[in-house]
């Protein structure tokens, strides 16, 4: 069994000429042993590319995920349920930058990603492209958007590779305090009139199987799970944890005094777990191919608010330049900006 420190080792004796079977076996042995993968370490092509893809993936559903909330924060219906928004929009802004400086350690760009998102190449998840027709949507994406992502990310903190299980450690917390303010306003919007009871009950309604959509296809169509499990990127099943997520929700929803949509929804005694309906594959391979209500407005604003923002990127460049001459370390003010020059210049990570 590889130790912290035999790995160590093995990665200073790591020479040119050093057989790539040594390096794998390390890997592997690491891996098995449940030891975090770290950016200097030795690791396959694929392990690499597969990371790579999912963590962009991740990134670029935060940061599209702004778009659907940020659209009721002009007409949050308070001052507190405003503040409450934008905070909540602002993290997702900071977990697509956790997230992007994660790949980042991995030798590519955040600009590359970028580029793939605006291209179509890489994806977003297909929960975002739904719209959000009423203030309820609010609470429906907190209480269930928010709930699918802590249930698939919280086993996330234990992924193999050691940017992206830290990251998530934070974003867990965040992410639920937002679960958290969606249930509560659900709550409010069940307990008032009986407009308000059904405004939240329609927007559950029309959340919910998006959201069990949140977690990938079925085990048996799942592309990556095998390899991802067997590297302990992922910790459980798509299937697994939507089945956790239906089993958390049922009891939640009835405490909200809302039904979810589903007929077939019922306690099994001998799974111990709820049996649920089937779920509309073909809507969500339609969502992932681009044909969602949404996919065209959201990419569409993407691109816009990227192409709004180069004055920033070019600002942060000049800045990042202007203070690389040395004067950098003596300017206590250099730190501030420094996220955006360390971008520039890559040192997010540690690549
Ligand atoms: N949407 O083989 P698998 C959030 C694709 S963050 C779109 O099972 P994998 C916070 C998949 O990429 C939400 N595409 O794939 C928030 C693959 O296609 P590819 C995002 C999907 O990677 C809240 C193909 O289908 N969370 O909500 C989806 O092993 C509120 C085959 O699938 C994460 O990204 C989907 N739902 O498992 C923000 C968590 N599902 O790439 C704002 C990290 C699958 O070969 C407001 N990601 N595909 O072309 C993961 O855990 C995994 O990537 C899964 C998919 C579980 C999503």
């Amino acid at each position: 069994m590889a130790t912290a420190a035999a790995h160590r080792t093995a990665r200073a004796d790591g020479t040119a000429d050093a057989d790539a079977a040594a390096y794998e076996a390390v890997f592997d042995a690491a891996v098995a042993a449940d030891e975090r993968i770290e950016p200097r370490d030795w690791m396959p092509d694929a392990y690499r590319a597969t990371l790579i893809r999912q963590i962009a993936q991740h990134a670029h559903s935060e940061i599209i995920g702004m778009q659907p909330e940020a659209n009721w924060i002009t007409r949050a219906p308070s001052l507190r349920r405003k503040a409450i928004l934008m905070a909540k929009v602002q993290d997702e802004a900071g977990h697509g930058l956790y997230l992007y400086s994660a790949a980042e350690t991995l030798g590519t760009s955040r600009d590359e990603l970028l580029d793939k998102l605006h291209t179509g190449r890489q994806k977003y998840s297909s929960i975002f492209n739904y719209p959000t027709l009423t203030w309820a949507d609010v609470g429906a994406i907190g209480w269930l958007v928010d709930g699918a992502a802590i249930t698939n990310q919280v086993p996330l903190c234990r992924c193999s590779y050691g940017p992206y299980a830290r990251a998530m450690v934070r974003i867990c917390k965040e992410e639920s305090f937002h679960q958290r303010q969606g249930y509560e306003l659900l709550l409010a919007l069940s307990r008032g009139t009986p407009e308000q009871h059904a405004m939240a009950q329609d927007a559950v309604d029309r959340w919910w199987w998006p959201s069990l959509m949140m977690f990938g296809p079925p085990d048996d169509e799942s592309a990556h799970s095998a390899q991802s499990m067997a590297w302990k990127i992922k910790r459980h099943s798509n299937d697994e944890l939507r089945q956790r997520f239906v089993d958390i929700c049922v009891p939640q929803a009835e405490s909200l005094g809302l039904t979810l949509p589903d007929p077939q929804l019922r306690w099994n005694e001998e799974r111990v777990h709820y049996d649920f309906g089937p779920i509309d594959w073909t809507e969500f391979w339609e969502v992932l191919k681009g044909n969602g209500p949404c996919n065209e407005q959201r990419i569409t604003q993407r691109r816009r608010a990227h192409d709004e923002g180069a004055w920033v990127r070019e600002a942060a460049a000049a800045y990042a330049a202007k203070h690389s001459d040395g004067t950098r370390a003596a300017d206590g003010h250099a730190g501030t900006v420094g996220g955006a020059s360390a971008h520039q210049a890559g040192e997010n990570g540690e690549a």
